[in-house]
C-alpha cells in the first residue's frame, strides 16, 4: 500500500495536527511505503512572507522527523520541489466542476463570501487531489476536517477514470477515532487551528511546559463538574477527554471511570502533565534536528525520490489525455 499526506508550513503546528495526522504518519511507515510532503504551494493560498515561509518549511520537516518520521523509511519532501503537483493540478482542474468546489466548507469559511478571495483558495482541493493522485496513494492519513477534500479527490479520480481509462488509483482517507478532530481550548465548538488569534486556544508542539499547563488549566469547560464524554452538551470536557485518550492510549470510558467524582481542576492538572511528558522529548529532538545538516539532506533526497515517481505518473497521465508531441 502507498501512503501520502502533507502538512502546510504555516507555523504553530499543534496537537490537533499531531494527534489527527502526524501520529498516523509514524504508525503507517512501519508497514507501508509512505510519502510525506510539506505543502508549501497550499500555504501561499494566503499571502506569506517569503523568508518566514522558508523557515516554516524547515520547521515542519524537522517536526516530521522529531515525532518519528524516519527519512530512511519514508520520503519527506517539499511540494514545490516536484513540478508534477502544479502540472497535474491544472489537468484535474479541467475535470472539476465549479459547483462542487463552491460546496467546500473550508472555502466557504475562509473566503466568507469575499469576492477578492484568491482563486487558489477556491481550487485548493484540486491541488490536494493532485498531491495524492500523483503518487498513486491508496491511503491518506488526515484529520476529519479533510473528509470533504478526500471525497472530492475520489470523485475527480473516478470521473477521470470513467472518461479516459484506469488513469488513477482511487484513494481512501484514514481517520483516527480519538484525535481526528481536536477542538480549540478556548472555544470547543471550533477546531483547534494554527491561525486562531488566541495562542491559549491551541497547544503547539514546541510550546514549553509553562505554556502547555496554562493553556489546559484555562481551557473552557462547563459548570456541572462531571467528567463525561458528551460532545454535544459538554464540548470542552469531551475535547479534554479526547486529548487525554489520544496521549495516554486509554479508552475514554476508562478515563471517565478513573476521574469519577474528581473535579475539573485535578483532571486538568494531570492532563497537563501527560501532555508535557508527551511533547518534551519531541521538542528536544526537534531542536537537534532543526540545526542539523541531515535535515536538508533528507529533503534533497526526498525530492529526488518523489520526483522519480511523479515523472512516471505524469508520463502516464499525458498519454491518457493525449498531451504533448512526444510519446
Ligand atoms: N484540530 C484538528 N484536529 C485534528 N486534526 C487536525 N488537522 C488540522 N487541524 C486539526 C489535520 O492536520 C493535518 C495538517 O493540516 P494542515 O497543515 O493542512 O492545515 P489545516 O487543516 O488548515 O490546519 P489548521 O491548523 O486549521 O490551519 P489554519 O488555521 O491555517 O487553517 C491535516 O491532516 C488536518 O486534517
Amino acid at each position: 500500500m502507498r501512503v501520502f499526506s502533507g502538512v502546510q508550513p504555516t507555523g504553530n503546528i499543534h496537537i490537533g495536527n499531531y494527534l489527527g495526522a502526524l501520529r498516523q504518519f509514524v504508525e503507517l511507515q512501519a508497514e507501508h511505503a509512505c510519502i510525506y510532503c510539506i505543502v508549501d504551494l497550499h500555504a501561499i493560498t494566503v499571502p506569506k512572507d517569503a523568508t518566514r515561509l522558508r523557515e516554516n518549511i524547515l520547521d515542519v520537516a524537522a517536526l516530521y522527523m522529531a515525532v518519528g518520521v524516519d527519512p530512511k523509511k519514508s520520503i519527506i519532501f517539499v511540494q514545490s520541489d516536484v513540478p508534477g503537483h502544479a502540472e497535474l493540478a491544472w489537468i484535474l482542474m479541467c475535470n472539476t466542476y465549479t459547483g462542487e468546489l463552491s460546496r467546500m466548507t473550508q472555502f466557504k469559511e475562509k473566503s466568507r463570501g469575499n469576492e477578492s478571495a484568491p482563486a487558489g483558495l477556491f481550487t485548493y482541493p484540486v491541488l490536494m487531489a493532485a498531491d495524492i493522485l500523483l503518487y498513486d496513494a491508496d491511503i491518506v492519513p488526515v484529520g476529519s476536517d479533510q473528509r470533504q477534500h478526500i471525497e472530492i479527490c475520489r470523485d475527480i479520480a473516478i470521473r477521470v477514470n470513467n472518461r479516459h481509462g484506469k488513469v488513477f488509483v482511487v484513494p481512501d482517507g484514514r481517520f483516527l477515532k480519538e484525535g481526528a478532530r481536536i477542538m480549540s481550548l478556548d472555544n470547543p465548538t471550533a477546531k483547534m487551528s494554527k491561525s486562531a488569534e488566541n495562542p491559549l486556544s491551541r497547544i503547539s508542539l514546541l510550546d514549553d511546559a509553562a505554556k502547555i499547563r496554562k493553556s489546559i488549566m484555562k481551557s473552557t469547560t462547563d459548570s456541572d463538574g462531571i467528567i463525561r464524554f458528551d460532545p454535544e452538551n459538554k464540548p470542552g470536557v469531551s475535547n479534554l477527554l479526547n486529548i487525554c485518550s489520544a496521549f495516554s492510549g486509554l479508552p475514554i470510558p476508562d478515563i471517565e471511570k478513573k476521574y469519577e467524582g474528581v473535579g475539573y481542576g485535578a483532571f486538568k492538572k494531570e492532563l497537563a502533565e501527560l501532555t508535557v511528558d508527551a511533547l518534551t522529548p519531541i521538542r528536544a529532538r526537534y531542536d537537534e534536528i532543526r540545526r542539523s545538516e541531515a535535515l536538508r539532506e533528507a529533503l534533497a533526497d526526498g525530492a529526488e525520490r518523489a520526483n522519480e515517481i511523479a515523472v512516471r505518473t505524469m508520463a502516464r497521465v499525458r498519454d491518457f489525455f493525449g498531451l504533448g508531441a512526444k510519446r
